[in-house]
Order: C-alpha cells, then sequence, then structure tokens
C-alpha cells in the first residue's frame, strides 16, 4: 500500500524534506494535496479527531497517521529498515533532524520575525535585523554543526557510505539557502567543505536523480520558507 503524503500544493515548504527521502528510496506515495488541492488538505486534516497532527505536512500509512517533519522521517526510516541499525545512532540522526526543524524554523524567521499571520511586507524592519542577525551569528553556528557531524564518519554521509534522512534534509537546506541568501553563501563558500561535498554526492542518490530532474521537483518561490529577498541577503 502506498504512503499518503498531506503537505501544501504550492510551495516546496517542509513537506519537501519528506519527498525527497521518498523519493530517494524510491518507496510509492501519494502527494495527495497536488493531485487534489488545498481545500482537500484543510478538510481532510480538519475531517481527523483527537490526537491529529497540527499542521502539515503529515503522513497516512493505513490507521497510522503523524505530523512533524522529523517525526514522519523517523517513521519511515524505521518502517523501511533505512535507519542505522543501531538505536543510539538513529537518536543521533534524529537529534540532527530536529536541529534542522529548529534551523529551518529560523530561516522562516528571517522573513516572518513578527507573526507568521502577517505579510512580509508588514514586518520588513524587523526581517532586516533579524536577518543580519541570522546572516552573521545563526547560519555559520548551524552549519559548522551539521559540517562537524558530517565529518564525524568520514562522509561522505552522515553516516560514512550509507545515506540517511538527515543526508536528504541537509542537501534541501543548502539548496534553500543558496537560493535565499545567494550572497551571503557566496561568501561562505569553501568554509563548510563536508556540507558542500554532500550537496554535491545527495543528487546522486539512486532514485533522487530523476526526481530532481522533473516537473515533481517545485522550485523554490517568496511564498515558502526558503525566500529570496535581496534586501535581506548581505548587501
Ligand atoms: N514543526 C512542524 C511545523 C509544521 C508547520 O509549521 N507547518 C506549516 C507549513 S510548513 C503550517 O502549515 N503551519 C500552520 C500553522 O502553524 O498554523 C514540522 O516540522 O513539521
Amino acid at each position: 500500500m502506498s504512503y499518503q503524503l498531506w503537505y501544501w500544493p504550492m510551495i516546496p515548504g517542509r513537506g519537501e524534506f519528506v519527498r525527497l527521502f521518498l523519493e530517494a528510496a524510491e518507496l510509492d506515495y501519494e502527494d495527495v494535496a497536488r493531485e487534489e488541492s488545498a481545500d482537500a488538505l484543510v478538510e481532510d486534516l480538519l475531517a481527523r479527531t483527537g490526537m491529529r497532527p497540527f499542521a502539515p505536512p503529515y503522513l497516512v500509512d493505513g490507521d497510522v497517521v503523524i505530523g512533524q517533519t522529523a517525526l514522519i522521517l523517523l517513521y519511515l526510516s524505521d518502517k523501511e529498515g533505512l535507519g542505522s541499525g543501531d538505536l543510539a545512532t538513529d537518536l543521533k540522526l534524529m537529534q540532527l533532524q530536529m536541529d534542522i526543524s529548529d534551523f529551518v524554523e529560523e530561516i522562516h524567521g528571517t522573513h516572518h520575525p513578527i507573526a507568521s499571520g502577517l505579510y512580509y511586507a508588514d514586518q520588513m524592519d524587523a526581517a532586516f535585523e533579524k536577518a543580519h542577525d541570522f546572516r552573521e551569528n545563526r547560519l555559520p553556528k548551524y552549519l559548522i554543526h551539521f559540517d562537524n557531524a558530517l565529518a564525524g564518519n568520514g562522509g561522505p554521509f552522515m553516516l560514512g557510505d550509507q545515506w540517511s534522512h538527515v543526508d536528504t534534509s541537509l542537501f534541501q537546506v543548502m539548496e534553500g539557502l543558496d537560493y535565499a541568501f545567494p550572497n551571503q553563501m557566496a561568501e561562505l563558500q569553501g568554509s563548510f567543505p563536508n556540507l558542500e561535498a554532500l550537496q554535491g554526492t545527495v543528487p546522486e542518490i539512486e532514485g533522487l536523480a530523476d526526481y530532481l530532474a522533473s516537473e515533481r521537483r517545485m522550485e523554490f518561490n517568496e511564498d515558502g520558507i526558503f525566500r529570496h529577498y535581496e534586501e535581506l541577503d548581505r548587501q
């Protein structure tokens, strides 16, 4: 039976982290809201009762319905035998995936520092300040953290030769940062050699090359998490 992924159809967003894993692992899935609509997603989510996901993305696998990107990736890895095979190591991967979730939230905060319900245009001054601190402090701090983690097993992946959900997610983060902050990332080029190598290697995972070249791979846009606003990038 194929998995059902529910995510907003108009942005890559957090859904893309799940998609990249499903594609790399060559798993069958329906991208339901992209086949139906955003309205169908809202209707499906609201129709669920009790301990339902708070927000997309969420995954449906028969009776199992789970939200939270990191948790979905842990579930898929475990179920499909794509973890490390060792609990302590799998927890470290999960720790890194949760660090990625935190980082993604901070990246979103560069253009929405006050409220996610307000337009960017309504919080541009705060965004300018936030993005400055992000570029100077938070961005390098997170990237050094992930780069050091990759060095631990000699690369190219977090586990060495075997790819994991952390690698597909870090690929997406690096692609998104190159899109959103091209000047800053160009300035930092060469500072994170393991991450840069990973960014070049993940597309070679069997299953991903076709997907990345296909129309299903959505481009970043200014409704998503990784947005390019010139004024928020390094001048
Ligand atoms: N921590 C959650 C965040 C989920 C999330 O913020 N989803 C966004 C789309 S990327 C959403 O639709 N949020 C609706 C809301 O927060 O009200 C995850 O990593 O999956």
